[in-house]
């Protein structure tokens, strides 16, 4: 029943979607009138369903609120070998993030083992939670590991015949993280007899930011209303505010912004200050720190000021005294994120200043207070001249920050979004991983699907996000993968770290799709170790999700992992960027929506050829930004890569690509591949019936049909767009539709 309350209506789209949408309701109507019958059947009828299902042992559906983090119960063989586990524990501090380490202890250890640990101050038998210090203190004979950081220990101990388990980290934090680490263990089976585990996070910063609206609205939100506003003002209820730092922490996020980049100046106001502090209060027991976005305009927008020069020592000053509120109101307050001259946004440049002078006055400001800007590279002309075939979007972050590489101060962080244009399906590793060597640097990634799905296609992200962080810039011919740029490891630079786009909403599962979730937890994991490959992570995330069992675990990851592959195939093989609707949703395909405008997505599609050429010979020169031995690889056909050609080179359709296929031929049979492989997401989903509750069985399965359909939507609407362009059928014969429009093409050249 439950779905029905979750589902989001009827998928998006016009003519295509009728048929899908009408079938969603006739299958809604069916489990309806079964629902009806349940009310009204006689009580031994309901028993007896209930006695089977229950008989099945079946994980239960996932709880509104808990996610991954939901403790369903082991059955009693698997639960044996966690009999020698403590019966109590002990807390050294009273801290409200140990006091959060304690609770989820004994309500994990409850809700899994069904057995009630006992707060006491014994040293036998006892779970210890404390900062090193403490158990130093505690036990002084314990031999303690060196730990950064926020990482923490997990050791299954024995002093005089003692028995203890220690949870221990230099930090409040830290502890919760090993609490959440120890219960992700159990509720995976995992060995935790003789543990002796230290873990630190590879990366200081691990963020999330929120895209949401004081309205209530979400930038770019697929998962319902904001969780923190609604109607122009803080929400009374905060309690999914503290769900979700829960969430957070069990990943390791130490913080989030809540309001969208396009940041409303209001957000500064002296009356919204104590609102925003109430979020704050909510996070505070989790250890996320609460940040904001903020506009740059505000110290005149907001009336105060008539200028927002960032060199005026008045606006020096406001920003000064705002941030003093602010800290006063949230002492652990974690900083501002910053979109300007972007998309409309205002910034420096209306007084000729540059990015490096905007962020300085701000981090000045911030810097008594340990504060942090975020500033995001996001910076570019949306008016570009579509004619000019040196124009290059992908060009203008670098242009802009690389000049002014080392005149930040230490407490800004340059964000920079994975690839040089807009978390397209597929992108290269943005050039400016390897252009600021000397300024602290994060990577921005996009967990909320706009132009992968929206939430109501499968895309897990992980696999594409790791080819990123993976990717080796090779900064003086030596090993520099992004995933040490971004961290701070390469170049000593004290801060870096993940800032990841969530925009979870109210929506019963948070991203409006219970699969969809795996990119959350994934992107935490990443930044806490961006070493995990995405088979662990996919795993994990599915035993603690949807339980053990083999079948369960090992369908719905081989699903997840081959997801993003399947959805590049019918949406932008080959380096295209998306072919979407980008004036529009960002969803249905357009291929032709994105020519002929200043917003520089251009594929530059016509009847020779595809691709834009990014080469330093003839193109744009924007390979020309990447360290030598990239450049290299990418300006050669020989050596670029198959699935990056058309974002590098402007080829004849009938080019041939190492594989041996030509360029149209690929296309074709990428969409007809992709179209395949989504319908086959049905069918393996239709294996896990009676293997995965009912209700979720029952919500995910007609998500997977729509996006079926969905495939055969964009398999046809590109494969016939690029076959009237190119006037070159399909060697296989699929595509049917006559067409002038290209012959026409040539004759009129
Ligand atoms: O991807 C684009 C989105 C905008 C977003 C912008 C950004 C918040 O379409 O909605 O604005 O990126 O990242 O700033």
């Amino acid at each position: 029943m439950k779905k029905f309350v979750r589902w989001n209506g009827p998928p998006r789209g016009q003519k295509y979607n009728a048929r899908a949408s009408s079938e969603l309701a006739c299958d809604k109507h069916v489990s309806m009138k079964w629902a009806g019958c349940f009310r009204q059947a006689p009580i031994w009828f309901s028993i007896a369903i209930f006695c089977s299902v229950g008989s099945l042992a079946l994980p239960a559906a996932e709880s509104d609120t808990d996610a991954w983090l939901r403790y369903s119960a082991l059955d009693a063989s698997s639960a044996k070998q966690y009999d020698q586990l403590p019966t109590r524990v002990e807390v050294l501090d009273d801290s409200p993030v140990l006091k959060s380490a304690q609770h989820e202890l004994i309500e994990g250890i409850s809700r899994m083992l069904g057995r009630t640990l006992r707060a006491g101050s014994d040293r036998r038998d006892v779970f210890l939670l404390g900062t090193l210090a403490e158990m130093h203190q505690r036990i002084p004979g314990l031999k303690l590991p060196e730990l950064r950081a926020e990482g923490y220990w997990l050791k299954a101990d024995q002093i005089s015949g003692e028995k203890f388990f220690v949870i221990a980290s230099s930090t409040d934090r830290g502890v919760l993280y090993g609490v959440f680490a120890l219960l992700s263990k159990i509720a995976r089976r995992e060995t935790v007899t003789n543990l002796d585990d230290a873990e630190t996070p590879y990366a200081p910063l691990r963020w999330v930011n929120q895209w949401d609206n004081l309205d209530g609205s979400i930038e770019r939100g697929y998962g319902g209303p904001s969780i923190f506003f609604a109607d122009g003002k803080v929400r009374d209820d905060l309690k999914r505010a503290g769900d979700y730092a829960r969430l957070l922490a069990s990943i390791g996020i130490n913080g989030c912004t809540i309001n969208n980049v396009n940041a409303d100046p209001r957000i500064l106001r002296d009356d919204f200050i104590p609102q925003i502090k109430r979020i704050a209060d909510a996070f505070r027991p989790w250890g996320v720190q609460l940040a904001l976005s903020v506009d740059l305009g505000s110290p005149k927008a907001l009336g105060d000021l008539d200028t927002f020069d960032p060199l005026d020592p008045k606006v020096a000053e406001w920003w000064k005294k705002k941030v003093d509120e602010i800290y006063q109101q949230i002492p652990n307050f974690g900083g501002f994120v910053v979109k300007a001259d972007s998309e409309g946004q205002p910034g420096p440049s209306t007084y000729g200043r540059t990015p490096a002078d905007a962020a300085n006055v701000i981090a000045r400001a911030l810097k008594p207070h340990g504060g942090l800007v975020f500033y995001r590279a996001f910076v570019y002309n949306h008016h570009l001249d579509w004619q000019d075939l040196k124009a290059d979007r992908a060009k203008a972050a670098y242009d802009i920050f690389h000049p002014l590489d080392g005149k930040f101060d230490d407490n800004v962080i340059i964000q920079i979004k994975n690839g040089p244009i807009d978390f397209q399906v597929r992108e290269p590793a943005s050039p400016l991983f390897a252009g600021v060597p000397h300024t602290n640097e994060g990577i921005e990634l996009q967990i909320t699907q706009e132009y992968t799905g929206q939430q109501r296609q499968l895309c897990f992200l992980v696999p594409m996000w790791k080819e990123v962080l993976d990717f080796d810039m090779r900064i003086g011919n030596e090993a520099t993968p992004v995933k040490e740029l971004v961290a701070g490891r390469v170049f000593h630079r004290p801060l870096g770290g993940f800032a990841g786009v969530a925009n979870v909403g109210m929506d019963a599962n948070w991203l409006g799709s219970p699969l969809a979730m795996a990119n959350l937890y994934g992107f935490g994991r990443l930044a806490w170790n961006p070493n995990l490959s995405a088979e662990t992570i996919i795993e994990e995330w599915t035993r603690q999700t949807f339980g053990n069992d083999p079948l369960v675990v090992h369908t719905i990851d081989a699903m997840q992992l081959s997801s993003w592959h399947t959805y590049e195939n019918y949406t932008g093989p080959l380096g295209t960027g998306t072919l979407t609707f980008i004036t529009g949703n960002h969803y249905d395909p357009a291929p032709e929506s994105s020519e002929r405008n200043g917003w520089g997505q251009w594929h530059r599609a016509d009847h020779n050829g595809i691709g834009m050429d990014r080469t330093m010979a003839t193109g744009t020169g924007f390979i020309g930004q990447y360290p030598p031995a990239v450049q290299k690889m990418y300006e050669s056909l020989d050596t670029c890569p198959d699935n990056l050609l058309l974002f590098f080179h402007h080829v004849p359709y009938t080019y041939v690509l190492h594989s041996g296929k030509t360029v149209i031929q690929y296309i074709y049979d990428s969409h007809y591949e992709g179209a395949e492989q989504a319908a086959g997401l049905v069918a393996q989903w239709k294996t896990l019936r009676g293997h995965v509750d009912q209700q979720r069985y029952n919500d995910v399965l007609p998500r997977f049909e729509y996006q079926a359909k969905e495939a055969i939507v964009w398999r046809d609407t590109i494969c016939d767009w690029i076959y009237r362009l190119s006037g070159i059928p399909d060697q296989k014969g699929r595509i049917r539709q006559a067409s002038t429009f290209a012959a026409d093409l040539r004759r009129a050249s």
